[in-house]
């Protein structure tokens, strides 16, 4: 087996946090797509608790949850670093990223499987968390002056989050709505832009359209629509 595999699905946000930390330390892989109606035998027994991707194989042995392989990704290979130095500083990107996974993630699911007010209460949840974001940008990258939530350096946060936004235009589509970037979140629309400049981004993201695509059907599947 490869020294480094990873087991993913192109669309899955959490899969591209490893494509993208992998890049950026510039480690070889191997890559191995899964399909999650029919998984494979090796993702089973690599991931025999959650069953799902991302996985992360390094030297045969087995490294599960898309945040806690990117830890273990910046932990491993020492060519940048993704985490912060300071305690604080560490410790409020491991919050944000934790924030992603549990309102954004949350909020972005249910408009795009769920109609009527569930799906409106999805749409308001989804600015809330895109309000508290612009937040956190603009407090973590000192009021805008810096280009990452890391700094100067694109880091954890910046991984954890930015692959939601090949999501943004289905979650757009699909809810009938418009997410006000110029407007309301101007320092995350910058981010988003120069985060898109990264060839480790433009590598681990697939295009909106193709993401939308993938979520019609999804929608279909789940509401019959
Ligand atoms: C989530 C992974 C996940 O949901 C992480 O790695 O951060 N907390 C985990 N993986 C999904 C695909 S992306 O929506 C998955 O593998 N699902 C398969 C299944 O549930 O059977």
């Amino acid at each position: 087996m490869a020294q480094v595999k990873v087991l993913n699905t192109w669309v899955s946000m959490f899969g591209m946090r490893v494509v993208i930390a992998l890049e950026e330390k510039g480690v070889k892989y191997e890559y191995q797509e899964e399909v999650l109606s029919n998984k494979s035998d090796l993702l089973l027994q690599m991931n025999p608790v959650h069953k799902k991707i991302p996985v992360l194989i390094h030297n045969g042995q087995p490294i599960c949850e898309s945040l806690i392989i990117v830890q273990y990704i910046d932990e491993a290979w020492h060519s940048t670093q993704f985490l912060p130095t300071k305690p604080y500083d560490r410790a409020l990107a491991r919050f944000w990223a934790d924030f992603t996974d549990k309102k954004f993630y949350d909020a972005g699911a249910r408009i795009l499987r769920s109609k009527d007010e569930a799906q409106e209460q999805g749409k308001r949840d989804l600015l809330e968390c895109f309000q508290l974001l612009e937040g956190a940008l603009k407090e973590m990258s000192e009021g805008g002056s810096l280009p990452f939530f890391n700094g100067k350096d694109f880091g954890f946060l910046d991984i954890a989050f930015i692959p939601f936004s090949c999501w943004f235009h289905a979650y757009e589509t699909l809810g009938n709505f418009k997410i006000p970037f110029e407007s309301e979140y101007p320092l995350l629309d910058a981010w988003v832009k120069r985060c898109m400049d990264r060839e480790s981004v433009k590598k681990a993201l697939p295009s909106p359209e193709k993401v939308l695509e993938y979520a019609i059907q999804m929608r279909k599947r789940f509401l019959g629509d």
